[in-house]
Parts: structure tokens; C-alpha cells; sequence
């Protein structure tokens, strides 16, 4: 198994975190922005992104895809991603959550403090701030995101929040949040 992936990037921060939670040992390529525009590059993913995964011949591009591949390949028991509709879909909302809002909040956050990227600055934060609310309401009154075990939901989110440390915006006033994030790096399947 391969992961193409960048190590300052979210999307390939939750692979990562899968890929250790679900016991996998996975051979780690970087990926430079230049080589995302290379012929090899998007012969794995067409759309020029990263992360991909290679398995068993099988390439799998953009992180919700694999997420949902890995789950599906190797969480046989479904800790990851539940067996049951109901469960499964409430982790599938955050999923779609974390994709769409926390992406254009957190993350734009970090991507115009962090790597200079010209983004509605103004905009980003007032999507983030409303994105860290949510999140410290939701975990108000249990540990993980859904239910009592970390979840698909946890893995996905946790970078944009993690991520925030390298911004001018931050969660430390959030004591849920943050004690969110320091059982995720005391689990032991936390990697950087
Ligand atoms: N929806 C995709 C988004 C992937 C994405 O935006 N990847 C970024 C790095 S985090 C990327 O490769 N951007 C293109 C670039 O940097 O040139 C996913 O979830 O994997």
C-alpha cells in the first residue's frame, strides 16, 4: 500500500490517522506541488490533488474516497465507520461537514495565515468561528464526535482544528475542544 500524500496537508493527515488506527503499514511518497502538475501525477489523480492511495492495484484519490475505501476494506467491524444506517449516516454528516464548511473556514484560515494564499480572510473566520461552536456544543456532553468511540467523523476534523495552532485564530478557549484534541494525541493510534 502507497500513499502519495504532503505532510503539511489536512486531507492526508486524516490517511494518515486511518491508515495507523486501522493497523495498516503503508509505504509514504511526498508530493511536491510540481510534481502534482506531472503527467505521472495525474495519471493517478486527474484532478492534480493529493492524497491518492494505491492498493492492491486499486488508486483511490481524494480523502473522503479513501476514507470511505479504507473503511470499507479494512474496518471489518466497523469501528471506524458504523455497520448500522443510522449510526453510519451520522458519522457520513460530519464527513460531508468537515468537507464542505470546515474546509472553507478552518482551513482557509490556515491556508492565508499559514501559507499566504490570497482567501477572504474575513470570510474564512467568521465560517471557522462558527465551525469551532459547533464542535465545542457537540462534544458538550460526550467524548468523540458520534456515539462513545472515535469515529471517521474525529479523524476527519482533527487536522483543521489541530491546524489552528499555526494561525492567529485559535480553540484554546474552547475546553472541549481542546480536550478533544489532547485524548486524539493520547490515543495510540495518533501520527504527526
Ligand atoms: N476534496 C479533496 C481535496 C484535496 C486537496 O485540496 N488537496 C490539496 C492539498 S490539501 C491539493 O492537492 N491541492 C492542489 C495543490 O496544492 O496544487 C480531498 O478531500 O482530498
Amino acid at each position: 500500500m502507497k500513499l502519495y500524500g504532503r505532510s503539511f496537508s489536512g486531507n492526508c493527515h486524516k490517511i494518515r490517522l486511518l491508515l495507523s488506527a486501522l493497523h495498516l503499514d503503508t509505504q509514504r511518497q511526498e508530493v511536491s506541488k510540481q510534481d502534482q502538475q506531472e503527467a505521472w501525477f495525474k495519471e493517478l489523480s486527474p484532478v492534480a490533488q493529493v492524497p491518492v492511495l494505491e492498493d492492491q492495484g486499486n488508486i483511490v484519490y481524494d480523502s473522503l474516497a479513501i476514507m470511505e475505501y479504507l473503511a470499507n476494506q479494512y474496518d471489518l467491524e466497523g469501528q471506524w465507520l458504523p455497520k448500522a444506517p443510522a449510526d453510519r449516516s451520522k458519522v457520513m454528516s460530519w464527513l460531508g461537514y468537515v468537507s464542505s464548511t470546515v474546509q472553507t473556514g478552518l482551513a482557509g484560515v490556515y491556508l492565508v495565515d499559514f501559507f499566504k494564499v490570497p482567501l477572504d480572510r474575513a470570510y474564512a473566520e467568521k465560517v471557522a468561528l462558527s465551525s469551532l461552536s459547533l464542535l465545542e456544543q457537540s462534544l458538550q456532553n460526550r467524548p468523540w464526535l458520534v456515539g462513545d468511540q472515535p469515529s471517521l467523523a474525529d479523524i476527519a476534523a482533527y487536522p483543521y482544528v489541530e491546524r489552528l495552532q499555526k494561525t492567529k485564530l485559535d480553540y484554546l478557549d474552547k475546553p472541549k475542544i481542546t480536550q478533544w484534541v489532547n485524548r486524539i494525541q493520547a490515543a495510540d493510534w495518533y501520527v504527526e
